[in-house]
C-alpha cells in the first residue's frame, strides 16, 4: 500500500518541493489550502490532477491552522501515515506589524494540529508521524556561531517566538504522549519559489528586471545580515529523512556556510555581468526593529544520522535564481516592448495580495518602479 502525506502550507515554496519528492517516491500526497480569493496554487499547478482521473495521488482540502475541527476532518478523511506541518505565517518582518495573528498561526496553529493528531491516533489506533517546520530564527541572537542542536534558543522576533512555542510544543507531544514527532531546525533555503519578499528573491527578481531596463533601482535594508542560505529543493529530503530514521529527534539542517546580504547582492549582478553602482538604496523602512546578524547552522547531526548533506552552494542557488528570474524579466520585456502592459493595474494588485482602493500610505513596491509613496506597502517587506 502507498503510504499517505499530509501536508500543512503545501502552496508554498517547500510544501510544492515537498510534493515533487513524496509522489516521486510513490507517496499518495494531500495537503491542505486555504480558501482565498485569487488562486495561491501555482507552486502545485504542475502536480495538480483532476479528480475524475483514476490513480489520483495529488489532492488539495480547503483548511486552515486556526479551524482546529477542519483539521480533524482532513486527518480522519485523509488517514496519513505522516503530517507534515509546514504552514506560516512565515514572513519575519512582517511577523511585527502582525503579531498576535503570527502567534497564532504558527504557534496555536500547530497545537491545533498536535491535537487533532493525538485524538486521531488514540480514537484509530493508527500512528501518524509529525514533521513541524521549525527554524534557525529561533536561535536568534546566537550565544555561538554555528548554532546546532545544543545552541539555546534567543528569539527576536514574533514569528521565532512562536516557532520556539511550535517546537516545544512538538517537543512535549513526543515525551508526553509518545508521538513520533520531529523539529526540524532549517536555515533559510531559497529557491526560483521563494517568495517575492525575501531578500534573495527580492534581488534576483530586481537584478533580473534592472538588467533588461524594466527597473531601475532596488531599495534593501541591512545589508550587513548574514545568513546561511540552502536551497530548498536539498532541504526537503532532510524533512522526509527524519520521519524514516527508528527514533523521532530534531535536527540542524543548514550548508555550514553564511554569508551576508551584501554577498549575496554582489554574487547575483556579477552573474548578469550587472555594474550595481547607483542601482541600490537604503531603505530604513526594510529593518527590524530586532535583527538577527549572523546566521550559520553545524549540521554535523543530521549528516551522521539521517546521512543528509546540502548538494547547492551560495553561488550555485544565486545563478539558480538568476537564471528563472531572467526567463520571467525577458517575458516582460516582450509584453512590453508589444506596446502591452506587462503588469496591469488590476493583476498587479492582486499579485501584491493588497488592496487595489488607497489604503494607508506605507511603502512602495519598489522591487518594482523605484519609485516611493505608493500605498502597495505588503509588496516589498
Ligand atoms: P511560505 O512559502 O511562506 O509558505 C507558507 C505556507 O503556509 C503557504 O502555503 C501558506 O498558504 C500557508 N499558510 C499560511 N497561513 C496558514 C494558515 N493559517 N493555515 C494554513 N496554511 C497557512 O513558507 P516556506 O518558505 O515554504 O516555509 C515552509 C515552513 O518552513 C514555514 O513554516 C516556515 O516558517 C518554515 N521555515 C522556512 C524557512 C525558509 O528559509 N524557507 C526556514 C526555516 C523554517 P497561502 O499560499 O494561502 O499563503
Ligand atoms: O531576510 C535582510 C533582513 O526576509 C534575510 C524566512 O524564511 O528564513 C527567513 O527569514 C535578511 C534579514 O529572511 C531586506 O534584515 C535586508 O537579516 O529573506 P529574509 P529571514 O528573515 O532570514 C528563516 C530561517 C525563516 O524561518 C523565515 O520563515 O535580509 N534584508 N534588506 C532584507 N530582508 C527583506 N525581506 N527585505 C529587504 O529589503
Amino acid at each position: 500500500m502507498a503510504k499517505v502525506a499530509l501536508i500543512t502550507g503545501i502552496t508554498g515554496q517547500d510544501g510544492s518541493y515537498l510534493s515533487e519528492l513524496l509522489l516521486q517516491k510513490g507517496y499518495v500526497v494531500h495537503g491542505i489550502i486555504r480558501r482565498s480569493s485569487v488562486f495561491t496554487t501555482e507552486r502545485v499547478e504542475h502536480l495538480y490532477q483532476d479528480r475524475h482521473d483514476s490513480d489520483v495521488r495529488f489532492r488539495l482540502h480547503y483548511g486552515d491552522l486556526l479551524d482546529a475541527m477542519c483539521l480533524r476532518r482532513i486527518l480522519s478523511e485523509v488517514k496519513p501515515d505522516e503530517v507534515y506541518n509546514l504552514a506560516a505565517q512565515s514572513h519575519v518582518r512582517t511577523s511585527f506589524d502582525q503579531p498576535i495573528y503570527t502567534a497564532e498561526v504558527v504557534g496555536i496553529g500547530t497545537l491545533n494540529l498536535l491535537e487533532a493528531i493525538r485524538d486521531y491516533r488514540d480514537s484509530t489506533g493508527c500512528e501518524v508521524r509529525f514533521y513541524q517546520a521549525a527554524s534557525s530564527e529561533m536561535f536568534g541572537k546566537a550565544a555561538e556561531v554555528p548554532q546546532r542542536e545544543t545552541t539555546p534558543f534567543y528569539p527576536r522576533s514574533p514569528y521565532a517566538c512562536a516557532k520556539v512555542h511550535a517546537f516545544w510544543q512538538t517537543v512535549n507531544y513526543r515525551e508526553a504522549y509518545g508521538l513520533f514527532a520531529c523539529n526540524g531546525i532549517l536555515f533559510n533555503h531559497e529557491s526560483p519559489r521563494r517568495g517575492e519578499t525575501f531578500v534573495t528573491r527580492k534581488i534576483t527578481r530586481a537584478a533580473t528586471r534592472i538588467k533588461l531596463g524594466l527597473q531601475d533601482k532596488l531599495y534593501l535594508g541591512n545589508l550587513d545580515a548574514r545568513r546561511d542560505w540552502g536551497f530548498a529543493g536539498d532541504y526537503v529530503l532532510a524533512m522526509w529523512l527524519m520521519l524514516q530514521q527508528e527514533k523521532p529527534d530534531d535536527y540542524v539542517v543548514a550548508t555550514g556556510q553564511s554569508h551576508s546580504v551584501r554577498e549575496f547582492l554582489a554574487e547575483a549582478f556579477r552573474c548578469l555581468g550587472l555594474d550595481g553602482e547607483g542601482r541600490v538604496e537604503f531603505d530604513p523602512r526594510y529593518l527590524r526593529p530586532t535583527e538577527v546578524d549572523v546566521l550559520q547552522g553545524d549540521a554535523t547531526k543530521a549528516e551522521r544520522q539521517l546521512g543528509w548533506r546540502p548538494k547547492v552552494t551560495m553561488q550555485e542557488l544565486c545563478r539558480m535564481m538568476v537564471d528563472a528570474d531572467m526567463r520571467l524579466a525577458q517575458r516582460e520585456r516582450t509584453l512590453v516592448d508589444a506596446g502591452h502592459d506587462a503588469t496591469p493595474r488590476d493583476n498587479e494588485a492582486a499579485r501584491n495580495h493588497v488592496s487595489s482602493a488607497p489604503a494607508a500610505p506605507k511603502e512602495a513596491p519598489a522591487s518594482r518602479t523605484g519609485k516611493r509613496g505608493s500605498a502597495s506597502g505588503a509588496r516589498s517587506k
